[in-house]
């Protein structure tokens, strides 16, 4: 396995889409209200669309300070190819197409086993490392003003512990021109694995057009949620392939343009990729796990399933529901499956 194939594919399934639509930008209305946690209008699109953004959510001096110490992180701890200028926070030039020195293999066992603490491939670095990093951990997951909001989403929240790290699309030498016609081509449309119900991606810089948005197949959670047997664990059905191909191929992705400090809250089942970048910014994001606080397996039992992702805050559910039983049944049927247990259901 090459090192890009390690970054950015070992989260799918296995998933080929042959043919994919290009992203669309797109700045996700401000649904919110004064004073509420999330109103019926943010939570409606959630359900119809699989994923919303809250607004400048987190605090910019937060976010800024936050973002200093990943660059601090980042400088201490990524090698560049010998002969290749140093990177340097406050000098954009040094942000284009950084060559990276070698890392380390990714480890078969201890702490890190599967996954390297940092994987890197061409643009894109994953300072999974980090994740547990308190201020991180504070900024966003056990931040009262997200946890508030997956709360009234999901319901009684596993405490968390991490975050998956800070993902970094750094900006690469390309002809913009050109780049457009690579749209589609550039995307990776996959779902995540082990147990997915809510996630986060917390922007901890603007993220202007086509500078790699989070991307999001909007309504995908619905179909993507029929073609695993349940409801958050990672448990593919023999069609799941083809439903993922049909995703890609019909549904025009949304690449969520941002500013500092935006968390867009979406459904684990959602089909996303991380966005086209051919600007000259940084794109950073912070990616969270939400769960509910029911019985999980042991660490040694995801590994025996090829389940286990250190980086991640999900573990398999012991009693996830199936959803298979409301197979053959009618759209209400369907609906009262997906949000079973979710707090949204009730309101
Ligand atoms: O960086 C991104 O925007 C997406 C990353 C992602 O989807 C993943 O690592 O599973
Ligand atoms: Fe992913």
């Amino acid at each position: 396995m090459t090192a890009g194939e390690d970054a950015r594919e070992t989260e799918t399934a296995p998933q080929a889409p042959s043919s994919k639509q290009p992203s669309q930008v797109f700045d996700a209305p401000d649904l919110s209200a004064p004073n509420k946690v999330l109103t019926d209008a943010e939570t409606d699109f959630f359900v119809r669309h699989g994923f919303v953004v809250k607004k400048r959510l987190l605090a910019a001096n937060a976010v800024d300070a936050a973002r200093d110490r990943t660059w601090r992180h980042l400088l201490d701890r990524m090698p560049m190819a010998p002969g290749n200028a140093a990177l340097r926070q406050h000098d954009r030039s040094t942000w284009v197409s950084p060559a990276w020195g070698t890392m380390p293999p990714t480890p078969t066992d201890g702490p890190y086993a599967g996954r390297a603490p940092i994987v890197h491939a061409g643009a894109t670095v994953k300072l999974h490392d980090l994740g547990d990093a308190d201020f991180l951990v504070r900024l966003v997951p056990n931040n009262l003003k997200v946890r508030r909001v997956a709360a009234r989403l999901l319901g009684n929240l596993r405490p968390s512990c991490r975050t998956r790290g800070v993902y970094a699309l750094f900006p690469t030498r390309q002809d913009p021109g050109e780049a457009e016609t690579r749209i589609a081509d550039a995307l990776l449309p996959h779902a995540d694995q082990v147990c997915q119900q809510l996630n986060a991606c917390a922007y901890l810089d603007d993220v202007p057009p086509r500078g790699g948005g989070f991307t999001v197949y909007p309504g995908s959670h619905k179909t993507l949620f029929h073609a695993h047997r349940f409801a958050a664990n990672w448990s593919p059905l023999p069609r799941f392939a083809e439903v993922m191909r049909a995703v890609a191929g019909e549904t025009a992705p949304l690449e969520l343009t941002g500013s500092k400090g935006d968390v867009i809250f979406w459904h684990g089942r959602l089909v996303h990729s991380a966005g086209v970048h051919f600007g000259q910014h940084i794109r950073w994001a912070v990616f969270a796990d939400f769960m509910h606080n029911g019985e999980t397996l042991s660490d040694d039992e995801h590994r025996t399933l090829g389940q286990f992702e250190w980086f991640k805050d999900t573990r398999l559910l012991r009693n996830d529901i199936e959803t298979a039983t409301c197979e053959g049944q009618d759209d209400d049927a369907h609906r009262e499956a997906m949000w079973r247990g979710w707090r949204l259901a009730g309101r």
